[in-house]
Order: structure tokens, then C-alpha cells, then sequence
């Protein structure tokens, strides 16, 4: 079937609309109708080169909410109508990982997933009958997209879509992070490290953990308003010191904070975010994504005196299981998501989208379909 859809031909590029030919789905596989899809950061990662796993031409889109239009032989956990997000991280729930109980990140498709292809090797997108690559397993730039069942999570049909699809990436993954990957509890410190769409909802997870101190750091100032309306209890230009920002937050915090985020993917800020950790318990958790070649460096003895270096990928959230129960915490009104639109926009518009976040403009545009 023809779809329209965002492609990237390659490494910063902007994007061209095209129409698209889509394959049906095959065996154990979903054909989706996307209605919106926000743009997370790491779309623009992926599209600057910097990812050593993007592959072009690609669809790239993996915050997307959207309806399923065809089911393939054998689905049988999700049919035709239901309102679905899809998952960069799937839940197959029989590989090692999955019944581990240790971790979400299911591996049964990660190898092809990692090469743009389906499970099977090859592609459901072809332009002219050249074949485009899938993106995170979900390509939710475009109208129609085919994703394995194991990569869907089944939702409340109640939940607006044009919201919901911040639950596929962005807010799950900050709220995730904290609630569970780290277990902030009543009480502890917390340092934020940009406050982006991820960073954010960060906040909101230390708010709704009760974290006694909310430090929000960001070298973008207009990002503080909606911090503080978060529950951010003080926010930190590093700019504004001429010592690293790691002493400035180890002053705040007679001895440094319990936990720390890092939200930007600056390989330098995951060293401040380690270093204004507690000596003895701190722990903090590396969510940004880096650059291929990038390494992070610290002094060991960071860590033999207590402090611990962790990260989570998607908040640590198994997708199929948990989501659903997010988007009945939203409905719930626990969290609100409205917020962090800050811009709607057809498809056509999609670069606009990415050179907003560039321009430090947004913290989450939704693209309409
Ligand atoms: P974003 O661009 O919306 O936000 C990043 C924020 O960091 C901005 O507000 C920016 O001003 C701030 N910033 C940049 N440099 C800074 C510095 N030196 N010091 C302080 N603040 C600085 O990005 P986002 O969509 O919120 O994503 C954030 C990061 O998280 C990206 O690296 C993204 O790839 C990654 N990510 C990871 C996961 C995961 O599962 N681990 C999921 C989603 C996103
Ligand atoms: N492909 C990159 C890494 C990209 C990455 O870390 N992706 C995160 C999700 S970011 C969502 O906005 C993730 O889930 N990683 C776990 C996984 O299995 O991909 C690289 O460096 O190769
Ligand atoms: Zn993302
Ligand atoms: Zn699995």
C-alpha cells in the first residue's frame, strides 16, 4: 500500500515527504495507521551520523502512538482497531532477558533491529522498489508502518494519541529512570542534568517519588519555568560559575545529592553527574545518548568511595507489561503531558520540528499525520 512518510536519505540531510510503498504485514507482524508522533532527540542523533547504528535511507520516528489496521498470520494479542504504542524495546517475554527478571531489554529481535530490517532480514519500505530501512523498529515517520507484535504495547482507547505517543519514548523513559531504575524514595536528592523532553519527566518522577531536593541544571534558561512548574526546587545555569558544576551542586547539597540524571548526551556532563553524587551511596544514571567514539572517563577512585555509574535504556520499562498501566496513570491525571507540547505540525513540517530542538526552541513537537 502506498503511505506518505518522512525519509532520510542520509547523514544531515533534512528529511523529504514521499510516498512510500508498503509491504503487508507477514507472519507475527502488525501493519499500524500512525497518528502522531513526537521527535526525540535521538531521531536527530540518528540523522546527524552520529549513531553507529543508523543505517540510510531510513524512516526514522520512535515516540508514536497509533491504531492497527491489519494484523499478519498468527498475531493474536493485538487486532484490527486497537490503539497501540510502539516499542524500541520489544517484550518478547520468553528470551533470556525477558525472563530474567533483571532487565527490559528483550534481545529477540535486536540484531536485525539494529540493522533497520525486520525480524525475517529485510524491509516492509520500498521507494521506487529500492528498499528504505526501518529506524528503532518503528519508523513512526511515516502514515503506515509494520512492526513486529512483540513490539507493540496495547493501550486504553481513552488516551488521545496526539499525547499518548510521548509515553512510546520521552516520558516514560525520564519518569522510568527514576521511579525505576534508580528507586528514588521520599526524601533523597536529586540532580537533573538537561531539561529536555526526557529531563523533564525526570522531574516529574522525583516529584511524584516525594525527592526532598529537585536540582535542575540546563545552560538554556528558558527551560526553568516549566522545571520549577514540574517540582524542580532549584534550577542551576552552569554558566553562570566559574568551578565545575559538580562542586557548585556538592556545596547545595551538604556533601552531594543521592541520585543524578544525565539527559544530554554530553559525555563531560555524565562525569559532572557522577562527581556531585554523595561519597559513600550517590548513584547516578547516564540516560543521554553519545556519539559514536565517545567514552566516558572518571577517576576510579569515584567509585571505590561508594559512588555508583548506571544507565537505563527506556527507563528501564518492559513495554508491554507497564506501558499500558502509564497510560492509565495519565488518564488518572497523575501526570499531564500537555506540557511538554510545546509545537504541532503536519509531516511536511517534520524539519521544522528538528531544527526547533536544535534551536533549543521545543521541548516535544507532535507530528500530525
Ligand atoms: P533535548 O534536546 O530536548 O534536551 C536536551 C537538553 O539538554 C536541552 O534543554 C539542552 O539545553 C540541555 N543541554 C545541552 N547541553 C547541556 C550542557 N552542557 N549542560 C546542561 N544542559 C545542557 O533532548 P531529549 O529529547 O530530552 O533527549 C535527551 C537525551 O536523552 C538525548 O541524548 C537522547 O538521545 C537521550 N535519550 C535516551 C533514552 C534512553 O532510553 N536512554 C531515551 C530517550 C532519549
Ligand atoms: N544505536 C546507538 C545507541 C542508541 C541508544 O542508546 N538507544 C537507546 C534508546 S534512545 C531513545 O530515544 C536504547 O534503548 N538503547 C538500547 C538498545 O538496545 O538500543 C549506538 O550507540 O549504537
Ligand atoms: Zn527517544
Ligand atoms: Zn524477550
Amino acid at each position: 500500500m502506498k503511505s506518505k512518510a518522512a525519509v532520510a536519505w542520509g547523514p544531515n540531510q533534512p528529511m523529504s515527504i514521499e510516498e512510500v510503498d508498503v509491504m503487508l504485514p507477514k507472519k507475527g507482524e502488525v501493519l499500524v495507521r500512525i497518528v502522531a508522533s513526537g521527535v526525540c532527540h535521538t531521531d536527530a542523533f540518528t540523522l546527524s551520523g552520529e549513531d553507529p547504528e543508523g543505517v540510510f535511507p531510513a524512516i526514522l520516528g520512535h515516540e508514536g502512538g497509533g491504531i492497527v489496521e491489519q494484523v499478519g498470520e498468527g498475531v493474536t494479542s493485538v487486532s484490527v482497531g486497537d490503539h497501540v504504542i510502539p516499542l524500541y524495546t520489544p517484550e518478547c517475554g520468553e528470551c533470556k532477558f525477558c525472563t530474567s527478571g533483571k532487565t527490559n531489554l528483550c534481545q529477540k529481535i535486536r540484531e536485525t533491529q539494529g540493522k533497520g530490517l525486520m525480524p525475517d532480514g529485510t524491509t516492509r519500505f520500498y521507494k521506487d522498489g529500492e528498499p528504505i530501512y526501518h529506524y528503532m523498529g518503528t519508523s513512526t515517520f511515516s502514515e503506515y508502518t509494520v512492526l513486529p507484535e512483540i513490539s507493540l504495547a496495547k493501550v486504553n482507547k481513552q488516551a488521545p494519541l496526539e499525547e499518548v505517543c510521548l509515553l512510546g519514548c520521552g516520558v516514560t523513559t525520564g519518569m522510568g529512570a527514576v521511579m525505576n531504575t534508580a528507586k528514588v524514595q521520599e526524601g533523597d536528592t536529586v540532580a537533573i542534568f538537561g531539561l529536555g523532553g526526557i529531563g523533564l519527566s525526570a522531574i516529574i518522577g522525583a516529584t511524584m517519588a516525594k525527592a526532598s531536593r529537585i536540582i535542575a541544571i540546563d545552560i538554556n534558561e528558558s527551560k526553568f519555568d516549566l522545571a520549577k512548574k514540574l517540582g524542580a526546587t532549584d534550577c542551576v545555569n552552569p554558566k553562570n560559575f566559574d568551578k565545575p558544576i559538580q562542586e557548585v551542586i556538592v556545596e547545595m547539597t551538604d556533601g552531594g545529592v543521592d541520585f543524578s540524571f544525565e539527559c544530554i548526551g554530553n559525555v563531560d556532563v555524565m562525569r559532572s553527574a557522577l562527581e556531585c553524587c554523595h561519597k559513600g551511596w550517590g548513584e547516578s544514571v547516564i540516560i543521554g545518548v553519545a556519539g559514536a567514539g565517545q567514552e566516558i572517563s572518571t577517576r576510579p577512585f569515584q567509585l571505590v568511595t561508594g559512588r555508583v555509574w548506571r544507565g537505563t535504556a527506556f527507563g528501564g520499562v518492559k513495554g508491554r507489561s507497564e506501558l499500558p498501566d502509564y497510560v492509565e496513570r495519565y488518564l488518572a491525571g497523575e501526570f499531564k503531558l500537555n506540557d511538554f507540547i510545546t509545537h504541532t505540525m503536519g509531516l511536511d513540517k517534520i524539519n521544522e520540528a528538528f531544527d526547533l530542538m536544535h534551536e533549543g526552541k521545543s521541548i516535544r513537537s507532535v507530528v500530525h499525520f
